[in-house]
């Protein structure tokens, strides 16, 4: 009896415990998360579980991907307070479906395997027509990095397909690259290779270039026997760095035998071509947090923000999963001059000082007013970053 009242006691506080989270229209994030002076961070949408990637369209409806439940919701804040209350199922029967764009009336979505686009013609949230670009099994499927992203640029379709492991030597394969199609999904042409997973593409705002941010392998060190202690495991904690990469024709980023400024693995060391691998790989543009995994990023054009931010990359680290210390799981801002990066600042800390993790950051996206929205597939929530310092 003492048994059943302790368990339903510790069932109500749970309750209690996830009500006090649920919040509303407009509310403050969780105080242990840290958002930079001057800015605000407020809830948008809480009912949605698991929110992937975030695309808004142009009549300020948000679409976000549920690789999980295979659906597109379209999100839509009817009332005006900020709050995407109005929520309807675009798509459904896609499992992993991920990554989005929005060309000419389109929404265009990946599967691990294919590409579709679909779009809502009486605007009622729900899609009423839909065509497959690129057919289930037309791009490998699966793999430790199913996620594809999609980009349209000059009448072509990219996509990336990741390593389907760690370090996977698989360069003679379709696997570790940029590939690009035309727009019917016919006449497939490699653009770039050497990637390990890079979960978006994106055009640098006002010029051709295709940028995107490559998660760094993990174990670096492993060969040294460090990763029976995750205690204690300096090289790998530290190494190699995550990568924000501007992706070119016929670029090699390295990946699997390269990893940072033109570093060979120690894997790799001993192979006779590692000076050739390492002499023609791009090193990111710009390196950063090791294990931190980028998966969403957007260059901010909106003028919400304060004026030296235009151009400027923002990002969403998910955080480490196998670090001996917890890091990532922020949203930074990478600092452009004349088109390159030159720094980085952190805007949201999703680590609270006691190292518990308040969220984990997927993906960026602005909307029209210049604000930031970030969704967070840990807690279920999507927040928007706001100016409000002057
Ligand atoms: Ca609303
Ligand atoms: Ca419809």
């Amino acid at each position: 009896m003492r048994f059943s009242i302790f368990i339903f006691s510790i069932i109500i506080f749970s309750w209690i415990l996830a009500s006090c989270e649920n919040q509303t229209a407009g509310e403050q994030a969780n105080a242990f998360i840290k958002v930079r002076d001057g800015y605000q961070l407020t809830v948008v949408q809480d009912s949605i579980r698991n929110p992937r990637f975030l695309k808004m369209g142009p009549d300020g409806t948000l679409y976000v991907s549920l690789p999980g439940s295979g659906e597109i919701k379209s999100c839509r804040d009817e009332d005006g307070d900020g709050y995407y209350e109005n929520v309807a199922t675009f798509v459904n029967g896609h499992p992993t479906v991920h990554g989005m764009t929005w060309h000419e009336d389109w929404l265009w979505f990946t599967e691990t395997g294919a590409i579709f686009r679909a779009r809502d013609v009486d605007g009622d949230g729900v899609a009423d027509e839909k065509e497959t670009i690129i057919p289930d099994g037309g791009l490998p499927k699966g793999g430790g990095h199913w996620w594809r992203p999609v980009l349209i640029l000059n009448n072509r379709i990219y996509t990336s397909i990741g390593c389907s492991g760690n370090i996977t030597e698989e360069g003679d394969t379709e696997r570790l690259k940029i590939w690009s199609f035309s727009m019917d999904g016919s006449g497939k042409k490699l653009f770039a290779s050497g990637l390990r997973n890079t979960e978006k593409l994106l055009v640098r705002p006002g010029t051709d270039e295709i940028w995107g941010m490559d998660h760094g392998s993990d174990w670096f060190g492993g060969h040294l026997e460090e990763k029976d202690s995750l205690s204690g495991q300096p090289i790998t904690d530290y190494n190699p760095p995550c990568e924000l990469n501007h992706y070119v024709e016929d670029g090699f980023y390295g990946h699997p035998y390269i990893v940072g400024n033109k570093i060979p693995r120690y894997e790799y060391m001993d192979r006779p071509d590692i000076v050739e691998l390492a002499k023609k790989t791009t090193p990111p543009a710009w390196s950063t947090g090791a294990h931190w995994a980028p998966n969403g990023f957007t260059f901010y054009t909106g003028d919400q923000f304060p004026e030296d931010c235009m151009g400027d990359v923002f990002t969403a680290y998910h955080g480490s999963w196998n670090r001996s210390e917890k890091s990532g799981y922020c949203v930074t801002r990478i600092l452009f001059d004349e088109g390159r990066p030159f720094g980085e600042l952190k805007y949201v800390n999703f680590l609270s000082e006691g190292g518990e993790v308040m969220g984990r950051p997927v993906d960026v996206e602005m909307t029209a007013d210049g604000s930031m929205l970030i969704s967070d597939d840990f807690k279920s929530k999507i927040y928007r970053l706001t100016y409000t310092g002057k």
